[in-house]
């Protein structure tokens, strides 16, 4: 998983001193040139446009000394319209230097949203911002629970297989469990070998058993997947 640090494609602020502070000016490359706001307004904000989305995982930024510490909330969007609240209180407590700040989490987005909360100074400012980010694709780990399937002789004799695709960093695991419920999905599942019969199968009768597979698909690469391509009995 190789997350980068790319500068945004455009910023915009909320207001500018004057020309020479727009949002633009901290995208430019330069730490001697910034994004400075018109005043401390409730609301006051830059957004950053990224092109597209992408996981993001921390973010950086520079900031004079003058204004440390700068703190702000980061909101995240995709679509520019709706955003999530995804850092409170990030604060920028090194003036005149990179501070960088981690997300709890990677989370997605292409627009970011600083609202500024406080700085030292008489306005907000901003010199240089990058993102850290990775490719947006496959994001989170995910979890599949088949409906119940009622148990019956021949099921439980016969092998359970499934067939996979697992790019590197990722993973398939395939769990059952059996209960005598078909509405409450059982609390612990226990792990399935491909060519095997079922693993959970309880002693004695199986009459009104009902069989669960659980089927968990894990990435740590923002950009693949695994894949479950069929599974069956024979
Ligand atoms: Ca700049």
């Amino acid at each position: 998983m190789a997350y980068a640090y790319m500068t945004p494609t455009g910023a915009t602020g909320s207001s500018a001193l004057s020309g020479d502070y727009v949002g633009s000016k901290a995208i430019d490359g330069s730490t001697d040139s910034a994004w400075v706001s018109a005043n401390k307004d409730a609301g006051t904000n830059i957004i950053f446009d990224l092109g597209v989305d992408k996981l993001i995982d921390k973010i950086k930024a520079y900031v004079e000394g003058s204004y440390d510490p700068e703190v702000c909330d980061l909101y995240l969007s995709s679509n520019g319209t709706n955003y999530t609240l995804t850092l409170e209180n990030c604060t920028f407590s090194i003036g005149n230097a990179w501070n960088e700040v981690s997300l709890a989490s990677p989370a997605v987005g292409r627009y970011i949203k600083l609202i500024m909360k406080s700085s030292l100074y008489t306005y907000y400012q901003l010199a240089e911002f990058q993102v850290s980010v990775t490719a947006a694709g496959y994001l989170e780990n995910g979890t599949c629970i088949c409906y119940p399937i009622a148990l019956d002789v021949i099921l439980a004799t016969a092998l359970m297989k499934w067939t996979h695709l697992t790019p590197a960093n990722t993973t398939v695991t395939v769990e059952t469990a059996v209960n005598e419920d078909d509405e409450a999905v059982p609390e612990s599942f226990t792990a399935q070998t491909s060519g095997q019969v079922i693993a959970s199968l309880p002693e004695g009768s199986l009459a009104g058993h009902y069989l669960w597979i659980k089927i968990t698909l894990t990435t740590t690469d923002g950009a693949v997947t695994p894949t479950i391509t069929r599974l069956w009995f024979e």
